[in-house]
């Protein structure tokens, strides 16, 4: 079976792509195994996790505000999600307003279960950002590869994204994938991992589209999963990550929320009532990934 993870067609089960995540529910009350393969493995994924009705019931919002946008097609019901004529965009402009706008989205991603999962994998009290990203990506869209520290990366290092799918999310929808290992590839930490792109003015901040070339030159492996509602998948500042292209007729609904400790530095940025994150900070972005990359020599 092949699957389209941004420009590449790749087999699964093939040297570039593989579905074999290894899931840490066995491990889940055990803060020392989970750190553990947090070190070697680089994410956790977690089925199951969340309450699957409160999931579908943050995908309704999600597509509840997409009907309000005239961005579905209105001759299938709401909770199919089909895609209207001509969209595109794959986060649902920037409301902060989530208790009005996405009610059930907080009950998923700020759930007590969810920080009480973090401070016991931390070791301390937790914190989340208050910025949250739910993304409604439409047919023929992809994420392009990258470490998020990029994005999000002046405050604790010692942070962590939490991808939580918004609904069943095959792999044809548009799933998460992670490279395997990238976690440890030091001359890309020591590059593109030191980027800040509101500083550095990138236009994008994805390292590339082309998988194959990520693990060519580096290394590793991508690795994706068919997501179930309640599943979620964490990693770190530095794993590569990116997602497969959305073949379907409907919306892959997602979020993707970040956890750090409470003890911590925290990225201001991302904080408060109106957080500002970098694509809406006013930065005039005039570097392009492929000047840096020249640079860099890789
Ligand atoms: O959902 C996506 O397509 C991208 C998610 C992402 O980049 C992240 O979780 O950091």
């Amino acid at each position: 079976m092949k699957y389209l993870l941004g420009t590449q067609e790749l087999e699964l089960g093939g040297p570039y792509l593989t579905d074999r995540l290894v899931e840490s529910n066995d491990i889940i009350d055990d803060a020392e195994a989970l750190r553990k393969r947090m070190q070697e493995d680089g994410y956790l994924l977690l089925r199951g996790f969340h309450d699957a009705d409160t999931v579908r019931a943050a995908r309704l919002d999600i597509l509840k505000n997409l009907q309000k946008q005239g961005k579905l097609d209105e001759s299938h019901p709401l909770e199919a999600g089909v895609i209207g004529e001509g969209n595109k965009g794959s986060l649902l402009g920037r409301t902060t307003d989530y208790e009005s706008e996405l009610p059930n989205l907080l009950k998923v991603v700020n759930s007590q279960k969810i920080m009480d999962f973090f401070s016991f994998f931390l070791g301390g009290p937790s914190v989340t950002f208050d910025y949250k990203w739910p993304r409604a990506v439409p047919h023929g869209e992809f994420t392009g590869a990258h470490y998020d520290v990029v994005y999000m990366g002046r405050g604790s290092k010692n942070l962590y994204t939490m991808w939580t799918p918004l609904g069943d999310v095959p792999m044809e929808l548009g799933s998460l994938a992670i490279c395997l290992g990238s976690h440890r590839f030091e001359q890309l930490k020591g590059t593109y991992g030191e980027v800040d792109v509101s500083r550095d003015q990138l236009q994008v901040g994805w390292f590339s589209n082309d998988p194959v070339e990520i693990v060519d030159k580096f290394g590793g492996q991508w690795a994706t999963t068919d997501f179930k509602a309640g599943d979620l998948i964490i990693f770190g500042m530095y794993t590569l990550h990116m997602s497969t292209v959305n073949r379907t007729n409907t919306y892959r609904t997602s979020c993707d929320t970040r956890y750090q400790l409470l003890s911590e530095p925290i990225d201001a940025r991302f904080m408060g009532k109106n957080p500002v994150p970098p694509s809406a900070d006013g930065v005039v972005r005039t570097t392009k990934i492929e000047q840096l990359r020249e640079k860099w020599n890789i």
